[in-house]
């Protein structure tokens, strides 16, 4: 090689390894390998050679650009590796460490007592069942013993779409039953569920609001009877009220869909109009419950002579409202971040019956 070229190739290679980023080795790149670059120029000078001089040139200069072409590939790669380490390297999180104590998202109080419930009854051997907010007229009223023109329709202020091509119209479930009717139409008994969800009514107060949300509880078995129903639920109520003998009373109620029904009242006391949770011979209604109507098993293909159910329903705000005293239920969802910050949770530290709700 001579030493002209021998130079052109030290002073191309220095200037590879020297390239700081891709932009500065690009544009050297086309420095020597573009069409105006120099080492394509003296390629253009080959022609001017004899044959057998143009032969070796021509050879030590396609050497090279070979060398050259191989060596900014080698840098790019270079490149590459430390730019994605120094981004890594950056971006490195200690998946380690604790939470940091200024963190300051919390959980929303209908979270948190949604996962109280879970826990407790995950504890008893039930597992969650979801379904869809809009729903048709079968799996909301008529499967649950509500059939047109029954006044429970009306009671509900049900929430209608607009009607379908055929004149039905669907509606936002005003109850979470539909999904129990949904699992008992697609599985086999022995059936053992919660479920919990939003639910619709076109009502709206200081203690209503038009989207709130609700756990139902369903058990269908052979042997299922009203005992279960009162021992599942007393052992609710005493494990969700932190209160072991809180007293717990079932008074006789109506629902389309049980027979018998019950209401269930928890001991609570009202001096000074301050209520309190517990022994004090006053009542406050927290749930509504019942054996299934035979005829809502039947509308679901189970045999109502070889299996019972018991089932119930509750409402989350109400629930959250009582445990943690909350006088209203209307800033639930106003998104204001005091309230939030009053009443919300703090993240990461999930319910659970071991170490206490
Ligand atoms: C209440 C009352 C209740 C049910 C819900 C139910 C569901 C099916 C069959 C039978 Cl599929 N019953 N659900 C039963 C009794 C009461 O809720 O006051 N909820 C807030």
């Amino acid at each position: 090689m001579s030493d002209d070229l021998q130079k052109l190739k030290d002073d191309t290679m220095s200037a590879v390894a020297a390239a700081g980023d891709m932009a500065a080795l690009e544009a050297l790149r086309v420095s020597a390998l573009g069409k105006k670059g120099t080492i394509t120029g003296r390629m253009k000078t080959l022609g001017g050679l004899e044959p057998a001089a143009r032969k070796a040139a021509g050879q030590a200069l396609n050497e090279l650009k070979g060398a050259v072409a191989e060596a900014i590939e080698a840098r790019k790669t270079a490149l590459a590796d430390a730019e994605l380490e120094a981004r890594l390297a950056g971006e490195r999180l200690d998946v380690t460490l604790p939470a940091r104590p200024d963190a300051s998202g919390h959980i929303h109080p209908i979270s948190q007592t949604l996962e109280e419930l879970i826990a407790i009854f995950g504890e008893m051997g039930f597992t969650v069942a979801e379904g869809p907010d809009i729903e048709d007229d079968f799996h909301n009223f008529t499967a649950l013993n509500i059939p047109p023109e029954h006044p429970a329709r009306q009671e509900h202020d049900t929430f209608y779409l607009p009607a379908l091509a055929g004149g039905s119209r669907m509606v936002l479930r005003t109850h979470t039953s539909p999904v129990q009717i949904r699992t008992m139409l697609e599985t086999e008994p022995p059936i053992r569920i919660i479920v919990p969800g939003r639910t619709f009514r076109a009502d709206s107060d200081a203690t209503h609001s038009p989207m709130f949300h609700q756990v139902e509880g369903l058990v269908v078995d052979e042997t299922t009877h009203m005992g279960h129903l009162k021992g599942t639920l007393i052992e609710f109520c005493r494990a969700f009220f932190g209160v072991e003998d809180l007293p717990v009373r079932f008074r006789p109620s109506y629902f389309p869909f049980t027979e018998p029904s019950a209401e269930v009242d928890i001991g609570c006391t009202r001096d000074g109009g301050q209520l309190k949770i517990g022994h004090g011979g006053d009542w406050l209604e927290i749930l509504g419950c019942g054996m299934v109507h035979p005829k809502v098993l039947e509308n679901c293909g189970i045999d109502p002579a070889r299996y019972q159910g018991f089932a119930f329903g509750v409402g989350i705000e109400r629930l959250a409202m009582l445990k943690y005293g909350m006088p209203d239920l209307r800033p639930f969802y106003d998104s204001d971040l005091r309230w939030l910050r009053h009443y919300g949770f703090a993240p990461l530290e999930l319910p659970s019956l071991v170490r206490g709700l």
